[in-house]
């Protein structure tokens, strides 16, 4: 295979406004928040998705911390590891816990997850909630779970698992591809009989101002954010590739577009994919290749895990390595950066 030698070590961001751009705040999240913070007297845990490829962004630890007021139980779920690198499941647990080290994070893949692990999952969650003090709510019997987290992470497929399995209903939550599927607090959803647990869903909630571009891209590749300007297209799908690149996943892409070699040049794969999957458009009177159309499907491809299994913030990960030591304190700052407290 011939390969470049060199591809862009940085991405730049520089000519588009992001954060004007890539705003996405409706009214039922902020409604959604208001109705979990008002939910917290009447729960007993909360139990929070995520999207396993990405455990840094969309994250706002702060907001659990708050949330369960450091004494309920959290437990965090980094959903979707089958399209997650393999090699950085157990390093984004412990990039979680440098933060939260009282919070019980897992990683599932709710799409193929046996009997036996949903079990356990379930087991955990439940010694958790038992075993946490109730203060004023010691006198109910019956346990109440908040599920939360941002959009499109598998929270209402989560709950319709649970029910399916321990009080074997037909599921009950709407689950969808798109971001937004969820748009309210739903009822209380009894999972299990013995003890009496019940579980809320939520509508998937972001923070209304992302840290970064870097942030606000991932989690359009995560799709959490949809992609609402088609004009957006182009410089997301360079960003794909800017990252296949810098993560050495340059095989598959390869493949599916038939390049004999890789590349830096974003045009040369939307052309390929205009030409294979025949995205054209009529441009005057004559008919040219759409690579809007073509970026698009680049971007919807590695979404769903065609050019392999990619952990989005692998370069935050990769930075915790190098940064770890035995003989200092690690934190972690706003951008994910680890630094050591002497
Ligand atoms: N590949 C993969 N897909 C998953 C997994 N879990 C859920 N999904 C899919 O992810 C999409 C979103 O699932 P939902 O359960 O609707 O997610 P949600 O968090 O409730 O989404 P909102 O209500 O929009 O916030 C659906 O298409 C699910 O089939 C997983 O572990 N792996
Ligand atoms: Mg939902």
């Amino acid at each position: 295979m011939k390969r470049l030698t060199t591809f862009r070590s940085q991405f730049d961001f520089q000519s588009i406004r992001w954060k004007d751009m890539i705003r996405w705040f409706p009214g039922h999240m902020h409604k959604g928040m208001k109705d979990l913070e008002e939910s917290l007297l009447r729960i007993d845990g909360i139990v929070e998705l995520h999207d396993a490829r990405i455990p840094h962004s969309g994250r706002n630890p702060e907001l659990y911390k708050r949330l369960v007021g450091g004494h309920k139980p959290h437990v965090l779920i980094l959903n979707k590891s089958d399209l997650a690198d393999p090699n950085y499941l157990n390093k984004s647990i412990e990039y979680i816990q440098i933060e939260q080290p009282n919070t019980q994070v897992i990683h599932t893949n709710l799409m193929s997850i046996d009997l036996k692990e949903l079990t356990n999952i379930f087991g955990r969650l439940l010694q958790q909630i038992v075993e946490s003090p109730r203060y004023t709510r010691s006198s109910t019997l019956e346990y109440n779970i908040v599920v939360c987290g941002i959009p499109n992470v598998g929270k209402s497929t989560f709950i319709n698992k649970l029910r399916n399995l321990f009080v074997n209903k037909r599921s009950c939550e709407q689950v969808g591809a798109n971001p937004g599927v969820t748009r309210t607090m739903s009822e209380k959803v009894k999972i299990s009989n013995r003890p009496k647990v019940f579980v809320r869903d939520t509508p998937g909630i972001l923070e209304p101002r992302l840290k970064s571009a870097n942030e606000s891209f991932r989690l359009l590749l995560t799709n959490s954010i949809p992609i609402q300007q088609r004009e957006l297209s182009d410089i997301i799908a360079d960003y794909c590739l800017f990252l296949l690149n810098k993560y050495d996943k340059q095989r598959l892409y390869m493949k599916y577009c038939e390049l004999d070699r890789p590349t830096d040049d974003i045009l040369t794969v939307l052309t390929a994919i205009a030409k294979l999957k025949h995205c054209t458009q009529v441009y005057g009177n004559k008919r040219g290749y759409d690579l809007t159309g073509a970026a698009l499907h680049f971007i919807h491809e590695i979404s769903k895990g065609t050019f392999g299994q990619i952990t989005f913030d692998q370069d935050i990960l990769d930075e915790m390595e190098k940064e770890k030591s035995n003989d200092t304190n690690l934190f972690r700052t706003n951008t994910g950066r680890i630094k050591k407290s002497i």
